[in-house]
C-alpha cells in the first residue's frame, strides 16, 4: 500500500490535510497541527520555566538537539543513564504542566491516527539548530508501551527516517513540515527512527508519551 513512497522522500507540502499510514501502524497526519502559532507560543511558555539545555549521553557525549520537557515527568540523560525525572534536575522544580493546547492536540492526533484514547503524561521538546540531528534510536524508557507516540513538527521542515523494528537497511524517508504530526504505536511502538538536520532555520519537535 505504501510501496510507492519507497522510491524517495514522502513530501506532501502541497497536499490538503491527509492521513496516510506510511508504514504499518505509523500514521502521518499532514498539516494536522497547522497553523502552529498557539503551539509555538506554548513552547515559549514552557521553555521560559524550564529552559532548553544540552543533555549528555551516559557516555558523556553532548546531544546535538537541545531539550526541555513538560508534564508529570521529563526525559533526561546524564552519566546516570536515560530516564524520566519527576522534577527538572537543573532547578529541582517540577516540570511545567503540559499546556492545554498541547494535550488537546496529542489526544486528537492519536484518535485521528486510529490509536483511540491517549493521555500523555510527558512531552519532550527538542530544539534543532541547523547543524543538529538525532541518530537512530527507539523510545524505550517508558513503562507503558501500549500507548502510541505522537510527534509534532514546528518551525521548519526536516526528513524523518523510519527503520522499523530493526536498526538496519534503508529507512523510509518522510519529509515533515511545520504542523505535520506523525503517530506510531502498536507493533511499531518500539520502532527505530532518526531525524536529519532541519532544512534551514530552527526546528522544534514535540514528542508526547505515556511514560509512567
Ligand atoms: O524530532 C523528531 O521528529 C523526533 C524526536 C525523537 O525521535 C525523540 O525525541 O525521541
Amino acid at each position: 500500500m505504501w510501496s510507492n513512497f519507497l522510491q524517495g522522500p514522502i513530501s506532501l507540502r502541497s497536499d490538503p490535510l491527509s492521513v496516510i499510514e506510511v508504514a504499518p501502524e505509523v500514521v502521518l497526519l499532514h498539516g494536522f497541527a497547522a497553523p502552529t502559532d498557539a503551539l509555538d507560543a506554548a513552547v515559549e511558555v514552557v521553555s521560559a520555566a524550564a529552559p532548553f539545555r544540552q543533555l549528555k549521553t551516559p557516555g558523556g557525549r553532548p546531544m546535538s538537539a537541545f531539550m526541555t520537557s513538560c508534564g508529570a515527568c521529563g526525559w533526561y540523560s546524564d552519566a546516570r543513564g536515560y530516564r524520566y525525572e519527576p522534577a527538572d534536575p537543573s532547578t529541582g522544580k517540577p516540570w511545567p504542566a503540559i499546556p492545554a493546547v498541547f494535550a488537546a492536540l496529542a489526544r486528537a492526533a492519536a484518535d485521528a491516527a486510529g490509536f483511540g484514547v491517549f493521555e500523555p503524561d510527558t512531552c519532550l521538546i527538542n530544539r534543532y539548530v541547523p547543524s543538529a540531528q538525532m541518530g537512530a534510536h527507539r523510545d524505550a524508557d517508558e513503562r507503558d508501551f501500549s500507548q502510541p507516540i505522537v510527534s509534532v513538527t514546528l518551525g521548519t521542515a526536516a526528513t524523518f527516517l523510519w527503520y522499523g523494528l530493526e536498526r538496519r537497511g534503508s529507512p523510509l524517508r518522510i519529509r515533515l513540515f511545520p504542523g505535520d504530526v506523525l503517530v506510531w504505536g502498536g507493533a511499531a511502538r518500539k520502532g527505530y527512527h532518526a531525524v536529519q538536520k532541519p532544512e534551514g532555520g530552527t526546528r522544534y519537535n514535540l514528542t508526547f508519551r505515556k511514560a509512567l
